[in-house]
């Protein structure tokens, strides 16, 4: 079944393990809002606190973060009258669906999956075993609203070419036209923002390194200092896009400008080139400074109230569970499993 015979309907989500970086708002939230503000989808959006806890948090950081991360929904844009923000946890729907993915995806599959190679390392058996399993969780979070697009960052691909087959596997196993082939929405200057201490990993809020990645909480001399430390090759910036292709922590740096001023990296080449990174740092550190910390101001006022961060996201879980809850039942149905009459 292709997704255009679904209500359409975006959802995605963001793990609370830890504050959020440049990568995820230019990757994900910025691109949620434009989703949202496009008017052409059912908007649902999620904290994913259950991924978040397939690693060690500390219990005290992981009810700080998942407030941190609906208020900078929020202050990003994300109306929570219009869109649907809650946390995972709080619709149950999720969490059973992702039992009965975890019965139909296969070991060969979940094996294959880059992140849990990356992210297990060396140390798969001292692994838990939901961080070998989220992608089932994932698959799960996405189908059980029926959601027809999911916009995320690159390196959640594979994450959602293994929710198409779950999908086409529990529709071919039932012999059913019930979940949807959903599409992943990825692209952009932004859809894979890089260390800022090595080009050729992502930016991740996880890494050591604090002076890898912005975040969000930055201030303005904390942008700047990290900008002005960025790893980058000696040379200036080329006259064009292409000729980047080689440099990725230069053409990162110029990726980041494009996406925060919603141009192509080609047309801001068009008036970089030849520059210096004394001349282009302090310019970029100045732009990502007017885009972000209105936000983070925003973010901060918004966490002065809880409660109310709290309310928001418990009415998000219930609209939730309003659309998850049948879709579940009939899964249970489809299934055969007897259910409370
Ligand atoms: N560097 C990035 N560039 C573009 N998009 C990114 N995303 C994450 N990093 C980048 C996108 O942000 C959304 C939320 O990601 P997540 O928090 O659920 O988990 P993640 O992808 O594992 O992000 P992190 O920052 O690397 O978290 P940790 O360190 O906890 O693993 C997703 O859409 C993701 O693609």
């Amino acid at each position: 079944m292709t997704a255009s015979s679904f209500t359409p309907r975006v959802f995605s989500g963001i793990q609370p393990s830890g504050g959020l970086t440049l990568g995820n708002y230019l990757g994900a939230l910025k691109r949620f809002v434009d989703m949202q503000e496009a008017n052409t989808h059912e908007c649902v959006f999620c904290v994913v606190d259950l991924h978040a806890i397939t690693v060690w948090q500390d219990p005290e950081a992981l009810t700080r973060q998942t407030r941190e991360i609906a208020a900078a929904f929020i202050a990003a844009g994300i109306d929570p009258s219009r869109s649907i923000l809650f946390n995972q946890s709080q619709a149950p729907e999720h969490a059973q669906l992702g039992w009965l993915f975890s019965c139909v995806a296969r070991m060969g599959w979940m094996r294959r999956m880059t992140q849990w190679k990356d992210k297990a390392g060396k140390n798969s058996e001292e692994a838990s075993l939901g961080l070998f399993a989220y992608p089932a969780l994932m698959a799960a979070d996405i189908l059980v609203h029926h959601a027809t697009h999911v916009p995320v960052g690159e390196d959640q691909k594979q994450h959602l070419e293994l929710t198409s087959d779950i999908a086409a596997k529990f529709n071919h196993d039932y012999g059913v036209d019930f979940f949807p082939i959903t599409e992943p929405v990825i692209g952009g200057p932004a859809a894979r923002v890089m260390s800022l201490r090595d080009g050729t990993k992502k930016m991740s809020k996880s890494d050591p390194s604090d002076m890898s990645r912005i975040n969000l909480s930055d201030d303005a001399d904390a942008i700047a200092q990290k900008f002005r430390k960025a790893r980058t090759d000696p040379e200036p910036l080329p006259d064009s896009y292409e000729n980047l292709k080689d440099r990725p922590e230069a053409r990162n740096l110029v990726d980041i400008l494009a996406a925060l001023q919603g141009r192509t990296p080609e047309d801001v080449m068009g008036e970089v080139a030849g520059q210096g990174w004394g001349q282009f740092k302090p310019h970029l550190a100045e732009v990502a400074v007017e885009t972000m910390g209105p936000i983070t101001g925003e973010m901060n006022r918004l966490l002065a109230d809880p409660e109310e961060i709290d309310r928001i996201l418990g009415e998000g879980a219930q609209r939730a569970s309003e659309i998850a809850a049948p879709i579940l039942d009939r899964t249970f149905d489809i299934m055969g499993i007897v259910r409370r009459a």
